[in-house]
């Protein structure tokens, strides 16, 4: 069986509405959501502000890659504007990253391109560690460690840039 964790983000278009779009495809398998956070672009580009969450998923008839497919999926039905997207760490309609993905309680570790794991840069991004800590902070990332140390060891100035802009909504709870 498989828990995830994922990062959803959106800076182009009705963000609110892009983030619900993906809280309901994945609301089957969701077992935890944090707050929407409004958060400073972060890579280098100059871009709108993003809205960033976290979520966490289970499901016992899952492996590593149909977590990465249900987010892609999500991702398209946004309709995704590749060439306004094709900037690294530029503006995104709605983005979903797999953050980790634990199997019988053990992280994973995967060094296939596609879908590396633990993600790459998540020790880096204020944006993922604070939605993530408020939720589950005692998590261990594999061979980094936990959500609470990585959060303390980023730049103070990097995790100001990562403001609580909304509230939880639980898994399956309709829009208001
Ligand atoms: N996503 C990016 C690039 N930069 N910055 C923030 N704050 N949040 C994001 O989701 C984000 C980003 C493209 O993947
Ligand atoms: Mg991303
Ligand atoms: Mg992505």
């Amino acid at each position: 069986m498989t828990r995830a964790v994922l990062s959803l983000g959106s800076n182009i278009g009705d963000r609110e509405a892009h983030l619900r779009h993906a809280l309901d495809a994945l609301a089957p398998w969701t077992t935890a959501v944090s707050s929407t956070y409004a958060t400073a672009p972060w890579g280098g580009v100059s871009q709108d502000d993003f809205l960033n969450l976290v979520v966490a998923v289970d499901d016992p008839d899952a492996g590593p890659y149909d977590w990465l497919d249900r987010a892609q999926r999500a991702e398209r039905s946004r309709a995704r504007d590749r060439s306004a997207e094709a900037v690294r760490w530029g503006p995104r309609t709605l983005d979903i990253d797999v953050l980790t993905v634990e199997d019988a309680g053990e992280g994973m570790i995967n060094d296939d391109p596609l879908l590396l794991l633990p993600h790459p840069r998540l020790s880096e991004r204020a944006f993922v560690l604070v939605p993530w800590a408020e939720i589950e902070s005692e998590t261990t990332v594999p061979g980094r460690g936990r959500v609470a140390e990585l959060l303390a060891a980023l730049p103070a100035d990097e995790r100001d840039g990562v403001v609580r802009s909304g509230g939880t909504r639980s898994p399956g709870e309709p829009d208001q």
